[in-house]
Formats: C-alpha cells, structure tokens, sequence
C-alpha cells in the first residue's frame, strides 16, 4: 500500500476535489444490479469455504456489512457504536462515481503554486497567522512545528477551514470499504471512523466530510484522526471538524510524529549555476549544504551558511525553473502527499509566510511537456522497458528516475525533468 496522508491523490489537494460539485443522488438500484448478478456466486463462495471466510470487498452489501460489523465488535467498537453508526452504513453509488471520476491532473509547480498560493492563500493565510499568534507560538512550543508551516496546509487543504466537504464520512468510508478498488485502506478507515465516535469526538451526524472520508480543517484520514488528534482547546473532545486549535495542533502533532525537526528550516530557494552536476539534484541525494555553496549555489534571498545541514536540491520544474534546497524537514511534506509538486508547494508556502519573497521563474519561459508528450513520453519509456507505473501524463517519481537515466544515457543535462528535445531525441530512437 502506499504511504501518505493521502494515499490515494497523486496530485489532488481536496479543494480540486471539492470543486466537482454534482448532484449527490443515492443509485441504489446500480447495486441491486450488481448484487442480483453476482450476489449468489459471492454467497456460494463463501458456503464453500465452509466457515464465515471474510468477504473482503464486493458480493451482497448486507452479509458484508455484517461481516465487517462482526470484525469491529471483535476489535473493540461496542454495539452501541454499531447501533448509532448503522443508519449512516449504507452503500453509496454516488460515492464510487466520484472515485472513479477523480481527476489527477498535471500542473507544474510554478502554476500551482501560483494558482494555489500567491494573492489570496498569502494574505489569508497571514491574516491567520497574526490572528492566532499566541495559539501558534503555544503549538511550535510544544510540537516544535511553526505556525507558518501549519497555515500553509490548512490553506492548501480547506481554505482554512471553510471548505471540508459535504458527505457523510461514515457513508462513504463504508462505500470504499465496500467497493474492491482499495477495500484494505478503507475497511481501516471505516474502523477508525467507528473508533472517533466511540470515544466522544464526533458523532454519527457530525462527521462530515469529501467523498474520501479525509476529516476536519486539516483533512486528516480517519485513521490519522484516530491516531495523532489531540484536544488543544481543553474541552475534552478532540474536534478536527470544528475547533482550530484542536485541528492545527493535531497537524503539528501529526508531523512531529513523522520526524520534524525543531528550530531547522524545511525549503529554500536558491540559485544554481549552469555547470551544477545535474545529476545531483535529486531528493534521494542530500549534500551538506557547505558541498552546494562549493558547487555555487547560493541564496535567492538571505543566507545560504556553508554547514553540515543536509540538504538535497530540488528542481521541480527542470534546470531552468525555480531551484530549492530541500532539507530534512521536507521529508514531513512528501509523507502528507507523496506529489512532488503538492508538497513543494505547501513548503514554498510556508516560507512565503514565513517572509521570503516570491519564487523566480515564468511558468511559459520554462520548456516543459504538456498532457499528451507526457503520456508519449511515458510510453516510450515504457517500451524500452523502463517502469514508469501508469501511463497517465503526469510527472510522478518513478517517471522522474526513468527521465532522468534515460537523460544520462543521451548525454543530456540529468536533472529528471523532460523537455522536447528529450522526446525529439527517444522519438527518433536515438
Ligand atoms: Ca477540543
């Protein structure tokens, strides 16, 4: 399974999500097609297994409904939470059309960033900061993260707070444990969703959220909600849904919990010259940041120190785009989302808010591949027998490493970012 806060977006921040829209009308008949069809098959399986062998995912709603219910009970959740649970456990074909739909779509960073971040997000998000400035002070003091860092994923996630989703969580963890696409992840979803209730943090009604079952203003997956929530305004609940401090300190919890390093910096953006080893600028690398000002590097604003800190370079959009020095705290950003983009941004944002200045670059001055020269990019590499995993016209990690073999092979700058002469060069074959 893959790791993350959320497993399942490549590049999807729940604002995307949320801006599907769309009716949310039960179809109850699509599953009472499905089960008249295949229904018996399921139940005879199982008869033949000779014992209640669990049905992980699929076959007749009610007897895996019951299955799972017994599960929970073996696992700790009381019938009572069963009981007040069960009028929200019901199959919804609404919520399997939204997985289904869920549209990954490839942006680069400067127009995420850009669209995600500059104008609004900022002054927002600075607004946030200021307003709360004795709540964040008290957070960094006790988990070590820094309000700046926070307010940038509690902008990116539900604009602080103001949109988290419309859905009954309880519904759609239930559809997606129900549904074979990812039934492990959600049936684990499911049980820690039954586990908040029962300990008093939300109740059946108020758990609301997107179709994914992510909860509250920070838009934790239940089983993080279950595991890092903590109550940070004292009334004994550990709310993420309505208080923001229990959701902002939980954050911070959360990545503490993931390795943060007090008191260190988490991205920087600098400037590189032109006869950098490219092949260098990798997240799998990391010099000590006196190796980069040796090699050049150098601040884009504010001081690059030539010490021991461990930083790897980060190209996000090639040797001509912006240029960040990651540091080890950046690691806490790819484990909230594994896109590179997404967590290059969340950390851009939190320095913007920490005060440095816009990123340089042009996102039209910077050779780059749309859609459809991804999508054949990949599937040349693919060809020539590279593992670029889906052929879905983004630029995710393991096409990066393909790129970026494929690049030292040519003789090309290795900076794991595909440009046209690149693929005017895998086209001819050469
Ligand atoms: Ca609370």
């Amino acid at each position: 399974m893959e790791r993350g806060h959320r497993p399942y977006f490549l590049l999807g921040t729940s604002s995307m999500v949320r801006r599907f829209g769309g009716a949310r009308a039960r179809k109850k008949e699509a599953l009472a097609m499905k089960v008249g069809r295949f229904g018996v098959v399921a139940a005879a399986a199982i008869l033949f297994a000779g014992e209640a062998a669990a049905q992980q995912c699929g076959g007749n709603f009610d007897r895996w409904l019951a299955n799972f219910q017994q599960e929970a009970l073996s696992k700790g959740v009381s019938r009572a939470t069963l009981d007040a649970a069960a009028p929200f456990m019901e199959f919804d074909q609404e919520v399997v059309r939204r997985d289904r739909g869920q549209k990954v779509f490839s942006q680069t960073f400067l127009e995420f960033s850009g669209r995600m971040v500059e104008g609004y997000r900022l002054g927002q998000g600075a607004q946030r900061l200021k307003q709360n400035a004795a709540l964040f002070q008290r957070i960094e003091q006790q988990f070590g993260v820094p309000g700046p860092v926070i307010v940038a994923f509690w902008g990116l996630e539900t604009d602080f707070g103001g949109f988290m989703g419309k859905m009954p969580t309880l519904r759609s963890v239930t559809t997606l444990a129900f549904d074979c696409r990812r039934p492990e992840l959600f049936r684990e979803q499911l049980l820690a969703s039954l586990k908040i209730i029962q300990r008093g943090d939300q109740s059946p009604e108020s758990m609301i959220g997107p179709f994914a079952g992510e909860l509250g203003q920070l838009q934790f997956l239940p089983t993080h909600y279950f595991e890092y929530a903590v109550d940070f305004d004292g009334d004994g609940r550990r709310d993420l849904i309505r208080s923001s401090a229990d959701a902002l300190a939980s954050a911070a919890h959360y990545m503490q919990k993931l390795g943060w390093r007090r008191g260190e910096p988490w991205l920087q953006e600098v400037r590189v010259p032109q006869n950098l080893p490219w092949d260098q600028a990798d997240l799998e690398i990391q010099h000590p940041r006196s190796q980069w000002v040796a090699w050049g590097v150098r601040a884009a604003s504010g001081s690059l120190p030539s010490d021991n800190l461990p930083a790897s370079l980060v190209l996000p959009m090639g040797r001509h785009g912006p240029a960040f020095l990651a540091y080890p705290n950046f690691k806490v950003y790819l484990e909230w989302n594994q896109s590179l983009v997404y967590a290059t941004t969340a950390a851009y944002f939190g320095t913007r808010l920490a005060g440095a200045p816009r990123v340089s670059g042009d996102a039209k001055a910077i050779p780059s591949l749309g859609y459809n020269e991804l999508r054949e990019l990949q599937q040349i590499l693919s060809r020539r027998g590279y593992n670029v995993g889906k052929i879905d016209g983004i630029l995710g990690a393991q096409t990066r490493v393909a790129v970026k073999d494929v690049q030292k092979k040519l003789g090309l700058a290795a900076d794991s970012y595909p440009d046209a002469e690149l693929l005017e060069r895998l086209r001819g074959g050469r």
